[in-house]
């Protein structure tokens, strides 16, 4: 039986798109099985053609008959009527309606039944006259909340997560290098500097044959639409709306147009006026002198930052932000490594919102090379009422110490993620915390707060003698919550002067403290932890992006606490 060699990952985000467009048409429990097999398809290791081929579909934990024999077509085929339908059914603008902040399926499908309300520009509209109002669930309070996350989603229209996209890009990178005639392949723009949200992706080939490799990348099965197509570049959009640029390049100037294409446009010009202060001119073709014409550097992006006095600039620094000059000077900081980091301290388990129970998540922690986790569950409040009790906690902690007994080389580190409260205090006693090995605090209402109490919540957090990491500091959601508004110069010296660590949230869609916090609070002596807050093993892997943020805030490896040895963590955590 032939396949068409789509991706387990295009699986899965067809089978997502079928979850929310029935959701939308508010079928019951069916969107829940389509989610639950999208995921089993995400962590399968094996690939999904071959598991077609063999028969084994309904091996795949949550893939039953039906959704079985959609995965089977879809494979097969390459096409599946069955989403063709659902996608004429509904509006696209309702799904979309459905992902703005507050609003959900339910509330998309009321909107548009009671009001005739189709996309976000209606809501919009109807927010600002006030119509909204009129609806049961909906008051004037919510009609400007929702008037606020609609211009959150603008504003981060049409850019993508750099989790999303570091997946589909490497997949894209590894069918092209298969042409036999692509030599070089590389993921180029912001992408490569690990900036958080990605407006286009960018790939750079070298070939001595470019066509045969720009027809292999138009006809992708990923590919959509061409937006162009000519021997050197083209531009492909795919189903997800990413815009693919593909540049080949001769292999001579493959260097050149490297550093060109990774950018930033700010760290170009920049390194342009370099250039030309020595009479250079430096562009994607290559670095020349203009008196005699001669190249000076071309072939690869060190030789073009060493031929004008600089050393190589790690891609997440590339954006002017005092790099060039540290180049300059040899004070280039040594970034944490991709590798360095020896556990996750901020996981979830089946004793709260994680699907695995505690062995479960271990052992997948461990497959990853970990030597340890913390296992910080949410504690127990009103806005949290699946966390843990006092007692709880007390059980979780013996089944850790049990399970500890018998793990070869892993320890789970005993945790709880607290809520600060409005006056800064925590809803659990310090006794309660006291016998734990890690505790985690963090905003989880009133994230509306004006600046000085913010602050003063965030910083008697960190005073306090029970708290060992600030999580996530600013509660930011990538194009769905603001951050709160604080002083993070204020927080950073509180974390410096108490020991207290400022964690980077390394979820995809959070990266809280950004690049940028984590300089500034470096440059007032903090300290950092890493947690993914993952509910299960899939959501482990997010760590490279936590790590991806460090670098671009600047941190290496002895300013993160989870790169330490157990036991040296245990030192500092001290207690
Ligand atoms: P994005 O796509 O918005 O996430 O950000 P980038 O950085 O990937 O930007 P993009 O795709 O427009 O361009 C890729 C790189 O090409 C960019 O990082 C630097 C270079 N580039 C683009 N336009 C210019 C320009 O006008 N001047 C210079 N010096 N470089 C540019
Ligand atoms: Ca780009
Ligand atoms: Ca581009």
């Amino acid at each position: 039986m032939g396949t068409t060699g789509i991706t387990n990952q295009r699986v899965a985000e067809v089978l997502y798109e079928i979850a929310d467009l029935l959701e939308t048409k508010s079928v019951r429990f069916k969107p829940i099985a389509y989610r639950k097999a999208a995921k089993a398809v995400m962590d399968l290791r094996e690939d999904i053609g071959t598991v077609t081929n063999r028969g084994d579909l309904e091996t795949i934990p949550g893939v039953g008959e039906h959704i079985g024999a959609k995965i089977h077509e879809l494979v097969t085929t390459g096409n599946l009527p069955y989403l063709e339908s659902l996608r004429k059914e509904i509006p696209e603008g309702l799904v979309e309606l459905a992902g703005i902040e507050g609003i959900g399926p339910k509330r998309a499908t009321l909107l548009n039944r009671e009001l005739g309300i189709s996309d976000i520009q209606g809501l919009e509209e109807a927010a600002k006259a006030g119509k909204i109002r009129t609806l049961p669930g909906f008051g004037e309070r919510s009609e400007q909340k929702l008037l606020h996350a609609i211009r959150l989603r603008q504003e981060s229209k049409g850019r993508f997560l750099l989790g999303d996209i570091l997946p589909v890009a490497d997949e894209i990178v590894r069918q092209l290098a298969s042409h036999p005639s692509a030599r070089q392949v590389t993921i180029a723009g912001s992408a490569r500097r690990r900036k958080e949200t990605i407006g286009d992706l960018d790939l750079l080939a070298t070939s001595p044959e470019p066509e045969g490799v720009m027809d292999l990348f138009s006809t992708l099965p990923a590919v959509r639409r061409i937006v162009g197509k000519g021997p050197t570049r083209s531009t492909v959009v795919l189903a997800s709306g990413l815009q693919v640029d593909l540049r080949v390049v001769a292999e001579a100037s493959f260097g050149a147009a490297l550093q060109y294409f990774t950018g930033s446009k700010d760290h170009n010009i920049a390194l342009r006026r370099r250039a030309s202060e020595k009479n250079w001119r430096l562009n994607e073709y290559g670095l020349t002198d203009l008196a005699d014409g001669r190249v000076v550097a071309g072939s690869s992006e060190e030789e073009v930052y060493r031929a004008l006095g600089l050393l190589l600039i790690p891609p997440e620094l590339r954006e002017n932000r005092g790099e060039i000059e540290a180049a300059e000077e040899g004070t280039l900081p040594a970034l944490v490594g991709y590798d360095a980091v020896k556990g996750d301290l901020r996981v979830r388990s089946s004793w709260s919102s994680g699907s695995l129970p505690l062995t479960k998540i271990a052992l997948a922690a461990k497959e990853m090379g970990y030597s340890y986790l913390a296992v910080c569950d949410h504690a127990k409040d009103a806005g949290i009422p699946r966390g843990l009790t006092a007692e709880d906690v007390a059980t979780q902690q013996k089944e850790i110490e049990g399970i500890n007994r018998v793990l070869d080389d892993f320890s789970i580190l005993s945790g709880i993620e607290c809520s600060i409260m409005h006056d800064g205090k925590l809803n659990l006693p310090s006794s309660v915390l006291d016998d734990l090995d890690i505790v985690i605090a963090g905003i989880h209402t009133g994230f509306s707060a004006p600046e000085k109490e913010m602050t003063r919540r965030l910083v008697a957090a960190i005073h306090n003698d029970s708290v060992d990491v600030l999580a996530h500091p600013t509660g930011r959601i990538i194009g769905k919550r603001d951050p709160v508004q604080a002083d993070i110069s204020a927080v950073s010296y509180a974390a410096a002067a108490t020991g207290t660590l400022l964690e980077i949230d390394a979820c995809r869609n959070r990266l809280d403290l950004t690049d940028e916090n984590c300089r500034l609070a470096k440059e007032r002596h903090a300290r950092f932890s890493i947690g993914t807050g993952a509910r299960d093993a899939g959501e482990l892997q997010d760590m490279h992006l936590g790590i991806a943020t460090a670098r671009r805030g600047w941190l290496g490896a002895a300013d993160i606490a989870n790169t330490l040895p157990e036991k040296d963590l245990r030192t500092l955590l001290g207690r």
